[in-house]
């Protein structure tokens, strides 16, 4: 396979979606072509697979100069503070999560970066959006501080877009599930941990209850939908705020019923806490139609798919 030309930097590359994202762009645009950098040490399964370089969003100047040195052609930017975490203190995660995209997005816009990519979420929405197949324009009212934060992003995306001509891409992620790196603090980190409880435990406590159905993809489909916006002809993308993206929606029963087709001694139980009026407020599913639509997008995981895989990789 022949690689491309450019030069990337992932931004927050040790997090859940940054280690499989950096690993994923190494394979395509060559391992010394794509620089993972975050606040953290190198995840273990980043080590030796390429540059790796310490690295604060918050330092504009720092960033500025590893971008001019690097000869950077386009930025990830993964590093945030997730829904609950964020509620823990909502000015710094504030601070964090709309000074690292301006930071991103004003060097993009003076050193003529050919694409930036930030990562907005189902979290935009709100109690007062339409909770079944949520459209793409609708009602936004976000009541979390990270929702806050990602909606303000979006018009900052679109503003720089439209004003700069920058050519910065985004996905309203729903709950991302994966196997290889932990989650980072977010309100659907229990359909990740109830796997781990199920191998070890066989049994979990939720902190949603049984009833909260929220809009869920796995990995593979999260990695491969960022590729294939990332990669669409500039053409094909009408939104510059932030798409829809939409692969299986359930509740923590229907995930538990699924496990306990592969453990039959699995057990549930649950205890809500702080974290169900974070889940109360956002989508039960989403209408992903405009992405469909303009780049193609569709999903491969189901409910039943998803944890087949979940359970073999993670008993491995
Ligand atoms: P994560 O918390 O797992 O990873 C974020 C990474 O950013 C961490 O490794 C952290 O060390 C790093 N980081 C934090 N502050 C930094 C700083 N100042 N400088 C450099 N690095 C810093 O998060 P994730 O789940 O991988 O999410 C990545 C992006 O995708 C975020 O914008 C998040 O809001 C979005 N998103 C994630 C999900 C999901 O389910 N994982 C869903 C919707 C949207
Ligand atoms: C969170 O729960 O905060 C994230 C998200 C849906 O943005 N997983």
């Amino acid at each position: 396979m022949s690689m491309k030309k450019d030069k990337i930097l992932v931004i927050g590359a040790c997090g859940q979606i940054g280690v499989e994202l950096t690993l994923a762009l190494r394979k395509m645009y060559g391992d010394t072509n794509v620089i993972a950098s975050d606040l953290r040490e190198e995840h273990d399964l980043l080590k030796g697979s390429g540059p790796y370089v310490s690295l604060d969003v918050m330092n504009k100047e720092m960033l500025h100069v590893l971008v001019i040195r690097h000869n950077i052609t386009q930025i990830y930017l993964l590093a945030a503070i997730l829904s609950a975490t964020g509620e823990k203190n909502p000015l710094l995660a504030w601070h964090i999560n709309m000074q690292s995209l301006l930071n991103v997005l004003d060097i993009a816009k003076e050193e003529g970066i050919d694409k930036v990519y930030w990562p907005s979420s189902i979290a935009v929405f709100g109690p007062d959006s339409p909770k079944e197949t949520t459209p793409q324009h609708t009602i936004i009212e976000p009541t979390t501080i990270y929702g806050i934060s990602k909606f303000a992003g979006e018009r900052w995306c679109e503003y720089y877009n439209h004003r700069y001509g920058v050519d910065v891409r985004s996905l309203r992620y729903p709950g991302l599930i994966s196997y290889k790196s932990a989650p980072g603090g977010g309100t659907t980190d229990y359909a990740i941990e109830i796997f781990h409880e199920a191998l070890e435990e066989k049994k979990y406590t939720c902190f949603l209850s049984e009833g909260t159905y929220l809009p869920m993809m796995y990995m593979p489909d999260a990695i491969r939908a960022t590729i294939e916006l990332m990669e669409a002809d500039k053409s094909k993308i009408s939104v510059r705020s932030s798409y829809n993206l939409g692969a299986m929606s359930f509740s923590p029963k229907e995930i538990a019923a699924e496990i306990k087709k592969h453990i039959p001694e699995f057990t549930i139980s649950y205890e809500p806490d702080y974290r169900q009026q974070i889940a109360d407020g956002w989508p039960q599913s989403i209408d992903d139609e405009l992405a469909r639509a303009d780049w193609g997008w569709k999903p491969e995981y189901c409910l039943e798919k998803m944890t087949t895989d979940m359970l073999k990789n993670l008993a491995k």
